[in-house]
C-alpha cells in the first residue's frame, strides 16, 4: 500500500456488521436534487437527482448547497445532523487512533476528528419497469481537511486514485484498491487528498450482497460510509442556516423529520415558512 493509504479488509466485525445493517435498516435516505431554488441548474444544464440516495451523520452537506468547499464555501453549508449511532462511534474512534499514527504536521489539521459521515447507496435505480445500474462515483476530491476514511459494506468496489496534474491527464490510474466488504480504507495528505482525484469505477454483482432500506425505486447492493472532518464551527443547526438556503433545504428536512426525532426539533426550532 502506498504511503499515505491503509487498506483493512477485515476492519467490522460480523457482529458490528449486523448491527450497521440493522441501523440501515431504520434510516430513510433522500434522494437529492442537484440544484434548487437559489442554485438553479447552469446554463445548459438541467435538473438532475444525485445518482443515488444518501443519508448523512455529524452534519448534512446538501448537493443543492454545494458542499464544504473551503476556503470559500464554508459558513451555511453544514447543517447539524444525527449523531453517529452507537456502533459507528466506536468504530471511529479506532480509526481516529489509526489515523493520528499515520499523520502528523500538515497532513493532521489541529481539532481534527471525524464528525461527519456520508452514506452512500450503490445499486440500481428502478424505473418504468427498468433497471439501471448507476453503482459508480466519478472523479473527485474530498475537501474537507485532513485524512478520509471509508467503510463499505457489501458487494466489493474498485476504487481508484487518477493524477490530476496534467490537463486532460485525469484518466491516469495510479492507484487502486477493492474495497471488500466490512473493509476500511483510509487515506490521508498532499498525494492523496490534493494531487489525485479519486473515483468508484465499478461495483460487482457476484458477492450476492443485498440489502432491504427504506428507500424508493433503488435497489442497494453495496453501502459506503466515509468519515471526515469538517471545523465544529462550520457546522450549524438549521434555524442558523441563511434564510435562504433554510428555503432551498426545508423540503429535505421535512421529509427527515417525518421519521426522525433529530430533525423533527430542528425543524420545531427554525422560523415558519413564509406563505
Ligand atoms: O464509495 C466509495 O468507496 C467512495 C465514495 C467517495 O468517493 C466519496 O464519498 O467521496
Amino acid at each position: 500500500m502506498p504511503a499515505g493509504q491503509l487498506y483493512d479488509p477485515d476492519f467490522v466485525s460480523p457482529h458490528d456488521r449486523a448491527q450497521i445493517v440493522e441501523w440501515l435498516g431504520q434510516i430513510h435516505p433522500l434522494w437529492e436534487e442537484r440544484f434548487s431554488g437559489h442554485h438553479p441548474p447552469p446554463p445548459g444544464q438541467q435538473q438532475r437527482r444525485l445518482l443515488r440516495p444518501v443519508y448523512w451523520l455529524g452534519n448534512w452537506q446538501f448537493a443543492c448547497l454545494d458542499y464544504y468547499r473551503p476556503p470559500h464555501g464554508v459558513a451555511g453549508r453544514c447543517m447539524q445532523a444525527e449523531p453517529f449511532p452507537p456502533v459507528l462511534a466506536k468504530l471511529v474512534a479506532a480509526v481516529e487512533k489509526l489515523a493520528r499514527q499515520m499523520f502528523e504536521g500538515e497532513e493532521m489539521p489541529t481539532g481534527w476528528h471525524l464528525n461527519t459521515c456520508l452514506v452512500n447507496l450503490y445499486g440500481s435505480q428502478l424505473a418504468g419497469g427498468r433497471r439501471l445500474d448507476t453503482a459508480r462515483v466519478g472523479e473527485h476530491r474530498d475537501f474537507e481537511p485532513g485524512p478520509v476514511a471509508s467503510i463499505s459494506l457489501g458487494e466489493r468496489a474498485l476504487f481508484q486514485f487518477v493524477r490530476s496534474s496534467r490537463p486532460g491527464d485525469r484518466d491516469e490510474v495510479v492507484s487502486q484498491t477493492w474495497l471488500e466488504d466490512s473493509s476500511l480504507q483510509l487515506f490521508g495528505g498532499e498525494r492523496w487528498k490534493r494531487q489525485h482525484f479519486h473515483r468508484v469505477q465499478r461495483v460487482e454483482t457476484k458477492g450476492g450482497h443485498g440489502f432491504s432500506l427504506r428507500v424508493s425505486d433503488f435497489e442497494t447492493r453495496r453501502v459506503n460510509f466515509t468519515f471526515r472532518y469538517v471545523p465544529d464551527q462550520h457546522v450549524v443547526p438549521f434555524a442558523q442556516l441563511p434564510p435562504e438556503a433554510q428555503t432551498d433545504v426545508r423540503g429535505y428536512v421535512e421529509q427527515l423529520a417525518k421519521q426522525s426525532p433529530f430533525f423533527a426539533a430542528a425543524l420545531a426550532s427554525g422560523p415558519k415558512p413564509e406563505g
